[in-house]
């Protein structure tokens, strides 16, 4: 009786981990019931805010790519190796059925208890059962067995394994082509919720400044091009019927506030920019839409009329959390609407918080509570090292598409600047490398609060030209000038491009 693990096991049971991550991803797709899910979910929450901050600065968005990679082979292992315990029971007690029922029951309990969700977990368990039995089938009676015969029929089980993969990640995403809930933008509710939003979205757009540059984002970036940051890679898929907002912590009995109560309160079309922290300091993370919502001071008042708590904890459905001041929460705005359409599923779809000024981790989308407190506790972020709940630094960006040669051979530059509630006064541009300063041309100024300016400057090119920019906010205050890191406060430092020639 074979004791040793041979290649041949071992080459089975990864088809039957792969088969079965497959199998679940047949049966629910990129959903909470996937059994990879939470295992990207615990991954994400252990893993180490250097290796996060690290992750985030080098890689972006694509860092992603390797907790999900991480998340995906976890789970094939956990499968696999259920897998490996049939056949080692299917050969000790001879009985094939014995080490199949293990395998398939096995792998049914930890997909259940993965993920909790009862008929999704067969997705995984059943081709674990399937590859288990025709992979070891007849192993139980070895001497009769010719060897090729079995490394015949475990080639075949494999190859076959294979073939299911590919079909059940085909079939899946035949399934799922076409837009999901949120991911085509739909209208807004209707009027009054949405009145109005139309002609804001068109003076914001045309406070934008003419420019040769095709391609540089005008005040309003589309919903396709508004940058991302979430924390999972799973984006929580909340209705506007199943949304709610709690009010909990040290004020009495709390209170829930559903999405047709919301709606209903007094509605606003604000132009707000986002800017993430984790950005460089002419990094892309900041971007400006125009948001549909409400006030959040009336609810507060409404909950904690005497002021008491002063800290509040706010929680999206995707298990994030950030903790800042309650006066800064007071000054927010609950968005349902971006651009004039329903608030997308990755911008925080039903629900979203949008703080004046501070960094884009304030605004927390998915939004489900509000925990009202006196004591100071980190947020995700803060917990992994990052000191992003304040407000912004100024900065004006000098982006790839924003130097563009003229027909009669003049260079434009031109970007956005950005300083919060602070506003931008003016835009400081140098083509000597910081000798000498022009006044850019800036976009006229927004009523609204909390939103980004475009600059514009054209010079004369005479050989190779070390640009630098620097904006200087309302208050008077020039973007610093020495250089530091993302992490943990934010980017400073001017931008610096060389352009000409
Ligand atoms: N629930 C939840 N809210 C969140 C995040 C998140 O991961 N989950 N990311 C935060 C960060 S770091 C930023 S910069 C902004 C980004 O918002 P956006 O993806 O709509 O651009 O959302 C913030 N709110
Ligand atoms: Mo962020």
């Amino acid at each position: 009786m074979p004791t040793d693990l041979t290649g041949r096991d071992l080459l089975l049971a990864t088809a039957a981990g792969a088969a079965a991550v497959a199998g679940s991803y047949l049966a629910t797709g990129w959903s909470r019931s996937f059994v990879v899910s939470p295992l990207d979910q615990a991954i994400v929450n252990r893993t180490p805010g250097p290796i996060v901050t690290v992750a985030i600065e080098t890689l972006g968005d694509s860092g992603h790519l390797l907790h999900v990679a991480l998340a995906l082979a976890v789970a094939a292992g956990l499968f696999g190796a259920l897998s490996l315990v049939g056949q080692r029971i299917a050969v000790r007690t001879d009985r094939l059925s014995a080490g199949v029922a293990a395998a398939g029951v096995g792998s049914w309990l930890l997909a259940v208890g993965m993920t909790g969700a009862l008929s999704p977990a067969l997705g995984a368990a059943l081709p674990v059962a399937v590859i288990t039995a025709l992979g070891s089938g007849g192993s139980t009676s070895d001497d009769t067995q010719p060897v090729d015969a079995a490394r015949r029929r475990v080639l075949r089980t494999v190859s076959g394994s294979l073939a299911f993969v590919v079909a059940a990640v085909i079939g899946r995403e035949a399934f799922e082509a076409g837009p999901g809930p949120g991911e085509t933008p739909e209208p807004l509710p209707d009027a009054p919720r949405s009145e109005g939003v139309e002609t804001r979205i068109r003076d914001v757009e045309s406070a934008s400044l003419t420019l040769e540059s095709d391609d540089l984002l005008g005040m309003v970036s589309p919903i396709g091009e508004f940058y991302n940051v979430d924390i999972a890679q799973l984006d929580p898929d909340v209705t506007a019927a199943e949304w709610s907002l709690t009010f909990t912590g040290e004020i009495g009995p709390g209170r829930t506030v559903t999405f047709d109560d919301l709606i209903d309160r007094p509605v606003e079309h604000r132009a707000i920019s986002l800017r993430c922290v984790g950005e460089r300091v002419n990094g892309r993370k900041l971007d400006t839409a125009v948001w549909t919502g409400t006030p959040i001071r009336p609810l507060l008042e409404s909950v904690d009329p005497a002021g008491d708590c002063h800290c509040a904890m706010v929680r999206g459905e995707d298990g994030y959390y950030v903790q800042f001041p309650v006066e800064v929460l007071a000054e927010g705005f609950l968005a349902w609407g971006m651009n004039g359409k329903v608030l997308p599923t990755g911008h925080g779809h039903p629900v979203r918080v949008l703080i004046p000024g501070h960094w884009g981790e304030t605004n927390v989308k998915w939004l489900s509570e509000i925990e009202l407190l006196n004591v100071e506790e980190d947020g995700y972020w803060e917990e992994r090292g990052w000191e992003g709940t304040g407000e912004v630094k100024t900065v004006a960006k000098l982006w790839d598409e924003g130097i563009t040669e003229l027909s009669d051979g003049r260079i434009e530059l031109a970007g956005h600047a950005y300083a919060g509630t602070r506003g931008i006064e003016r835009v400081d541009v140098s083509t000597d490398g910081g000798g000498s300063w022009t006044d850019a041309v800036l976009s006229d100024p927004l009523p609204d609060g909390d939103v980004w300016r475009q600059w514009r400057h054209v010079f004369d090119p005479d050989g190779t030209h070390d640009v630098v920019v620097r904006a200087v906010d309302g208050a008077g205050t020039a973007q610093a000038r020495e250089q530091s890191d993302p992490s943990p406060s934010g980017a400073s430092g001017w931008v610096r491009r060389t352009v000409g020639e």
